[in-house]
């Protein structure tokens, strides 16, 4: 229980104190991130009076028509990490080639989606900036290299999201627990909300876009067929919440707990998900609450990226919930 008004930045500056030899750099890039989500935030919440709405016209690296808020959003954000001087080489879902900073000094390297889900943004529905920090490994003195962005998941420096719903939110991780944040608009603040969130060990609750159930792999339909049966002593049937909006379907399976699963299909036989920047830093924050975050093999976090834009099947949430569908993945495939 939180028992008096905490910022972001004071529990950042908090939290930096509890590392031993913290410089103060990731503190400073967090609370970087924390100024652009305020930014999109307004924006984000008086699209519908502005001329942002509706498409910019272009397309993203996926083909995906791209929005004027994404273009907004995009670019608050990396005018933010080319401002801290901390980050040396920025990956945002909106470019195709990673970008390199002047300040190739700088410590980290960050991958983001600007506003993932945007194509929730004309009907009013929630959707998020989903982030992934590392730290780099070649020489600083140097520019950064590509092989400092093609991380494992499990080596990021800090993950979160920013959720534009009801409210916005700022959720992340630095490796010692997930804390989430409310915008109070009035004061222009992240007021903390909780400390330490556990995601719940199961939920009877399943979010998946059943429209591409011919495509999945068979040991999913025989789980998702399973979770439909009737039967009270195991909870089943399941309810199903799917919003198609990645930051909105999990941030409500780390509350309330369930299954969220984006696997193969017919039209993306890779998975849809990208891997660096959304099942990574979303994967890092469910198993830092305590759950899991698979690809049908193991943790998705121990995926060796081959490049910054490749897509990963994904399966995350509470632990009992992934560990019934890997018993169906392991004895179909
Ligand atoms: P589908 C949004 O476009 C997104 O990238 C994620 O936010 C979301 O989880 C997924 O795609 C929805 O995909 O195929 O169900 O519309």
């Amino acid at each position: 229980m939180i028992n008096h008004l905490i910022t972001l930045e004071e529990f950042i500056i908090r939290s930096q104190n509890r590392f031993d030899g913290a410089t103060g750099e990731l503190s400073q890039l967090l609370r970087d991130i924390g100024l652009a989500a305020k930014i999109v935030s307004r924006e984000v919440n008086k699209a519908g009076i502005t001329n942002l709405l509706g498409r910019h016209g272009s397309e993203n690296v996926h083909g995906e028509s791209v929005k004027e808020l994404d273009v907004f959003a995009d670019e608050q954000i990396k005018s933010a990490l080319a401002r801290s001087g901390i980050v040396s080489m920025m990956i945002s879902e909106e470019s195709n080639e990673l970008i390199r900073l002047e300040s190739s000094s700088g410590k980290y390297i960050v991958f983001f989606d600007p506003l993932d889900g945007s194509s929730n943004i004309d009907v009013n529905v929630s959707v998020g900036t989903i982030f992934s920090i590392y730290s780099r490994k070649s020489p600083r003195e140097e520019p950064a290299r590509e092989s400092d962005a093609l991380q494992r998941g499990d080596s990021q420096s800090a993950a979160g999201y920013v959720l534009y719903g009801s409210s916005t939110m700022l959720v992340y991780t630095t490796g010692m627990g997930v804390s989430s944040f409310t915008l109070d608009p009035s004061i222009g603040e992240f007021m903390l909300s909780d400390d330490d969130i556990r995601i719940p060990d199961f939920n009877p609750l399943y979010s998946i876009n059943e429209g591409n159930a011919s495509g999945w792999p068979v040991g999913v339909k025989e789980y998702i067929s399973y979770i439909k049966q009737v039967d009270p002593e195991t909870m089943r049937p399941y309810s199903l919440r799917y919003i198609g909006s990645m930051v909105s379907d999990l941030h409500r399976t780390l509350l309330l707990g369930g299954i969220f699963l984006y696997p193969p299909n017919v039209s993306n036989p890779q998975g849809k998900l990208r891997l660096m920047y959304e099942c990574n830093p979303m994967g890092y924050i469910i198993e830092q609450a305590g759950g899991l975050a698979i690809d049908g093999k193991g943790s998705v976090l121990e995926t060796v990226p081959q490049s910054i834009h490749q897509t990963a099947p994904v399966y995350m949430g509470s632990r009992k919930n992934v560990e019934k569908l890997q018993e169906f993945l392991r004895r179909y495939g």
